[in-house]
């Protein structure tokens, strides 16, 4: 078989080993990977780089509108090209439904809009604020034959909110229809009863959105709704997880058996909330939860490491600093209206290549594990996340020794800035390939995105075992079933 494309002489790095290999593509995939492939109509030189599998980010706002009406600042065009050049090559971006959408619509909406634009291949999760009968019966299970096979809940915002019963109807749902519940945990009492008193007192500052947003909220919520998740025998995954307590309280509940899966990102691990205390530029690193110290970064690399922690995504969520975004009331805006929320999907791989693989933190197994394995594996996009033959040849051609200083004019989202200025990272990917085409190539000088708009497909997304249940009873269900009764 005459091969299309071979990335020749590089280090081929997978979640499970490292081999030194050349990678034949005939059309969209990998067919076939060893030493000395024959001569391909296209030859890349890759000695001295790393080929690894494109990063897959499943958690990124794209052209969503937030709880508080405010649009993101990049479309499915603008995220995607920013994706691709941090060598991301799958992205799962949310559908939102707000109170008193029909999912359909919003699902169809989204749909339209990344068809047109993306320029890597995508799938979705859908954002569940009215989980109504129509919404349970029909549409959840009408979703999820359509591969959209995640929901994300959220356990805080006045506007998003879902009480403990309707968070166990969610839950049952998924449980019955073989999807994964993604959930914000946060205590909405703590935040809103904080924040008032705050506000009231005029203490507006950024800075007091970390203080309201307390590690005691995130724990409470976060053993809430494992608590939950156990009564109905029904995966979880807590998102954005940023406290010692998070961590701990994850670990502790996978230890007994409990399948709740821990996602971190890139704020968590590299700002504190130090960050946020600069008057009200502090805006600029203000998201949910808010990053927090050392020692809770710390707790948040030990996850990553022992499996507390499942998935390392970008959680990009990007508005401007100005009155579309971060300050709708300009000088005068206060912590709570401002959007929440900082952009990380172009520097989440170069970050975590630094401070993870460069400082001996992580192996480059591990890398490809949290930034793209785990992701496809959780999330059930069977051809990602890999360099084997049969799966899509989305690579990432990764100069170990390239050094960058991180500036937002480097960048290609619409944010305007990037809260990760001034750093300095060594390992940039510096050729990236989507289903076998070449979309960005840097191996000489920097260049412009090749691929055209609205490339990007479309993946329906497949049921994987992370979705079955633990079968493990609690008491009180073990209970019901000797009397003879079901839920
Ligand atoms: N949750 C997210 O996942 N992203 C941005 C804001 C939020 O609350
Ligand atoms: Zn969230
Ligand atoms: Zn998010």
């Amino acid at each position: 078989m005459e091969l299309d494309t071979v990335i020749r002489g590089g280090l081929v790095v997978n979640a499970d080993a490292c081999v030194r290999a050349d990678v034949g593509i005939v059309g969209e995939q990998v067919v076939a990977l060893g030493e000395s492939l024959p001569a391909a109509r296209r030859e890349i030189d890759a000695r001295g780089k790393l080929v690894m599998p494109g990063g897959v980010d499943s958690h990124c706002h794209i052209e969503q509108v937030s709880s508080f009406g405010i649009l993101c600042a990049d479309d499915f065009h603008s995220a995607t090209v920013s994706a691709a050049f941090g060598g991301t090559t799958t992205v799962i971006p949310f559908c939102a439904q707000h109170r008193g959408d029909h999912i359909p619509e919003v699902l169809s909406d989204y749909h339209r809009r990344a068809a047109e634009k993306a320029v890597i291949d995508y799938g979705f999760h859908l954002i569940v604020a009215n989980p109504d009968e129509q919404t349970l019966a029909t549409d959840l299970p009408a979703a999820i034959e359509t591969g959209v096979r995640s929901f994300k809940i959220f356990m805080t915002y006045d506007r998003m909110r879902l009480q403990d019963e309707q968070i166990l109807d969610v839950l049952m749902t998924a449980r019955r229809h073989g999807a994964l519940v993604m959930v914000h945990a946060e205590n909405h009492g703590i935040i809103s009863w904080l924040a008032g008193r705050m506000v009231g007192q005029g203490n507006v500052l950024p800075r007091y959105h970390a203080i309201c947003h307390t590690r005691s909220s995130e724990a409470e919520a976060i053993n809430r709704v494992i608590a939950l998740a156990e009564v109905v025998d029904t995966p979880i995954l807590i998102v954005h997880v940023s406290t010692i307590e998070g961590v701990a309280a994850i670990r502790e509940a996978r230890a007994r058996g409990v399948k709740v899966y821990g996602e971190t990102c890139p704020q968590y691990l590299f700002l504190t909330a130090k960050d946020i205390d600069r008057g009200l530029e502090g805006a600029m690193f203000c998201c949910s939860p808010p990053p927090r110290d050392e020692a809770a970064q710390q707790a948040c690399w030990q996850g990553l490491k022992d499996g507390a922690l499942a998935v390392y995504s970008s959680d990009h969520a990007p508005y401007r600093y100005d009155a579309s975004g971060k300050l709708p009331k300009g000088e005068k805006t206060t912590f709570k209206e401002m959007a929440n929320g900082v952009p990380g999907l172009e520097l989440r791989l170069p970050l975590l290549f630094t401070n993870g693989v460069g400082s001996g933190r992580i192996s480059l197994n591990e890398f490809v594990q949290l930034t793209a394995t785990r992701h496809a594996d959780l999330y059930g996009l069977a051809r990602k996340g890999r360099i084997a033959p049969g799966c899509d040849a989305d690579i990432a051609l990764w100069d170990p020794d390239k050094r960058v200083t991180v500036d937002a004019a480097l960048l290609h989202d619409n944010t305007g800035y990037t809260p990760y200025a001034g750093r300095e990272l060594k390992g940039w990917p510096v050729m990236v390939f989507s289903r076998g085409e070449c979309i960005i190539d840097q191996l000489g000088a920097p260049g412009e995105i090749l691929a055209q708009r609205g490339r990007g497909r479309f993946i329906a997304r497949e049921r994987t075992d992370a979705v079955s249940p633990a079968n493990r009873m609690i008491p009180e269900m073990a209970q019901l079933a000797a009397w003879g009764n079901a839920l």
